[in-house]
């Protein structure tokens, strides 16, 4: 099993993860895992807070001379900003005598669409800081981190992940399903917004230079596609086992995401049967002599993979700080006031679908780990070899058996 833990507040003096269940013999690319987190932090639209920090994390446990040990992995991700923020997020009772930055006063007007309220209620907080250091969308990094090393356990057996922007506020891809795998991994890295069509790209930016100039933000939406996932993994025995519901649980976890699809996603209640099952058909060219024309089940079916990419596309709400704040209430007072501003961005959907892609990438490994065992790669490689081999060889020795019949 594999699972990952983080802690750490946007403005606190560093993030962490510890993940759970990485085989052993994993040789570890740190650079990959760096290049993950600067990904993150792209995006036309981003805020100024990207401009401070370029995130990195150091490796502090579970691996040795470069390859993973079968122990727990702890990384820590350092924020640059810390030294702005000392005399406001120290730790101590009192703020040490070397604590540097502004002090701030405290967050009293809560944002509406951040946890600001709902944690404010929860917690019992009078300053709101306390909710929205932890609820920030910074804690993203430290899963962008630990999905760094689940993609690199995906690689070994040959499954890559990657993701597109399909949509940013009403200006979206008409068909998300045209954009082949190879399509959406061909999108260079310094793309403004990693939408595949860059006339629609190019609205796209208009619409978020719109949103700026009115105070205002923007969401959008992503999908993740996987390729070369094989069949079985997840299950349709147990609801909890349904690998659907697991990725749509990930997605879904991510901060300001408010609606997942899996293939088609909700297109598929509105068309009939003929229109979304994906046919089956006998074919030289499949790997098991089998192959779908179509792959409007994004994968999934039942709960279980079945062999095609898998594509989840996840949707984003706009970001809740906006600079011409709506209505909110001053806690202290009970009057209305405007919400609060807090520095941020005013679009990071490119940014979300990297974190997307570090949770389908968790989701998966932890799923191929089920499925196949290994408390080492090579394990893990030789048993996955092995069920793919027994699939083809019963697939295969009927498509013989047609032949000469
Ligand atoms: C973010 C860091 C945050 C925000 C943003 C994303 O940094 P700061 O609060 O210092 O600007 O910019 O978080 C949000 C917009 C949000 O609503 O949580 C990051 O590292 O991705």
């Amino acid at each position: 099993m594999l699972r990952f833990l983080t802690a750490g507040e946007s403005h606190g003096r560093s993030l962490v993860t510890i993940i759970e269940g990485v085989p052993a013999g994993l040789e570890l690319d740190f650079d990959r895992i760096t290049q993950e987190l600067r990904r993150r932090q792209g995006g036309y639209g981003r805020g100024q807070r990207m401009a401070i920090e370029s995130d990195r994390a150091d490796v502090l446990a579970g691996v040795r001379r470069g390859r993973t040990t079968g122990a727990p992995l702890a990384l820590l991700i350092a924020n640059k900003d810390w030294k702005n923020w000392q005399l406001t997020m120290h730790v101590e009772p009192e703020p040490p005598a070397d604590a540097t930055g502004a002090r701030r006063a405290a967050v009293v007007r809560p944002r509406p669409g951040h946890a600001d309220l709902a944690g404010g209620l929860k917690y019992e907080h009078e300053d709101l800081r306390d909710v929205l250091e932890r609820a920030s969308a910074r804690e993203t990094a430290a899963r962008v981190a630990a999905g760094a090393v689940a993609r690199q356990i995906l690689h070994t057996l040959d499954i890559v992940v990657v993701s597109h922007v399909t949509g940013i506020g009403d200006v979206v891809l008409e068909d998300t399903s045209a954009v082949s795998f190879d399509q959406a991994r061909s999108i260079p890295e310094d793309s403004p917004l990693r939408c595949f069509d860059s006339a629609i790209q190019a609205r796209m930016m208009a619409a978020i230079d719109s949103a700026r100039e009115a105070g205002d933000t923007l969401g959008g939406s992503f999908e993740v596609i996987a390729h070369g996932v094989p069949p079985g993994l997840g299950s349709y025995a147990q609801w909890d086992r349904k690998l659907d519901g697991k990725l749509a649980q990930a997605l879904m976890s991510i901060p300001a995401i408010k609606g997942v699809g899996i293939g088609l996603g909700t297109e598929a209640a509105r068309r009939p049967g003929s229109r979304v099952h994906d046919e089956i058909v006998s074919s030289s060219s499949g790997a098991v002599g089998l192959s779908r024309p179509t792959n409007r089940a994004g994968g999934l079916e039942g709960g279980v993979t079945n062999g095609e990419d898998v594509r989840v596309s996840a949707f984003m709400k706009p970001i809740s700080t906006l600079m011409k704040p709506l209505r909110s209430v001053d806690l202290t007072t009970l009057e209305e006031a405007p919400a609060a501003i807090e520095r941020s961005d005013v679009c990071a959907v490119p940014a979300a679908a990297v974190v997307g892609e570090a949770m389908v990438c968790l989701v998966l490994a932890d799923a191929a780990l089920e499925r196949f065992g290994g408390d080492s790669i090579r394990q893990l490689q030789t048993n996955a070899r092995e069920v793919a081999g027994a699939i083809r060889r019963r697939l295969t020795r009927r498509l013989a058996a047609r032949a000469t019949s």
